[in-house]
């Protein structure tokens, strides 16, 4: 649903994970927003023909999950150098550091992951701090109605709407398959919206701004949808 097969000049249809081959093997540097912006043709053109030498074939594929990025290299960060700032239309804007984040309350959900390519995995834990439980530490002021996710990879973005932030099956992570989140799966600090497609799952998770607008972010502007709900979501506030 999120997704709209994507058509290359000839009308064959371009996976999306094509593009993605095509930008983590990227060129130097990668100055993958400004290719980006070149618009679907040229960049879809490229990807299929990333495509075909094979490319793609190099992402792993550990336990279902596929990793993704949209740049080539994401540093690392960990308990001496990690940071997850809370500003914005907030009362009290702060930044926590991983043993920080470690020492507010935890909370475990358990949902199936899927990604709008096709691929599943059920019944995934993550475990983390409720994103609520930030926002009501930091005091969203009236005019707040939506969040902007940023990431330290310096590309990748994403939003919610206030009410969708506040659902208690929408974590701050730190564990994914009870498990410290790896640096691939977006370690040591990422996203977990457990109703929806994981592309709003954002990974290297850095900043979290409360905006008065929802901003669509990085696959958004690209044509996903801004409500990312899996088909089966509750949507109501989650605590079912
Ligand atoms: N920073 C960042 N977050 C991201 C992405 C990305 O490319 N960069 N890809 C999204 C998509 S489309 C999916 S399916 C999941 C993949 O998570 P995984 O790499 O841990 O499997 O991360 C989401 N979050
Ligand atoms: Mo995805």
């Amino acid at each position: 649903m999120a997704e709209q097969p994507r058509r290359n000049a000839d009308g064959a249809p371009v996976g999306r994970r094509a593009l993605l081959g095509m930008l983590a093997a990227g060129a130097a540097g990668l100055a993958a927003a400004p290719y980006l912006q070149s618009g679907w043709e040229d960049v879809l053109g490229a990807a299929s023909q990333v495509d075909a030498t094979g490319l793609t074939g190099l992402l792993p594929n550990p336990g279902g999950f596929r990793y993704y990025s949209v740049v080539g290299s994401v540093p690392r960060k960990n308990d001496t150098n990690y940071g997850l700032t809370i500003g914005g239309l907030v009362d009290r804007p702060r930044t926590y550091t991983l043993p920080e984040l470690r020492a507010l309350p935890q909370t475990r959900v358990v949902h199936d992951v899927l990604c709008t390519d096709g691929w599943r995995v059920d019944n995934t834990p993550f475990e983390g701090v409720k994103l609520a439980d930030l926002l009501d530490a930091a005091g969203v002021r009236s005019e707040g109605a939506a969040i902007r996710f940023t990431c330290f990879d310096g590309a990748y973005t994403e939003s919610l709407t206030l009410e969708q932030a506040r659902r208690s099956d929408v974590l701050v992570a730190l564990k994914m398959q009870d498990k410290p989140i790896t640096h691939e799966h977006g370690g040591p600090v990422r996203l977990f919206v457990a109703p929806m497609y994981f592309y709003k799952s954002a990974k290297w998770l850095s900043g979290i701004s409360v905006t008065d607008k929802v901003i669509p972010g990085f696959w958004e502007e690209r044509g996903y949808a801004v409500d990312g709900w899996l088909d089966d979501a509750d949507r109501g506030d989650g605590s079912a």
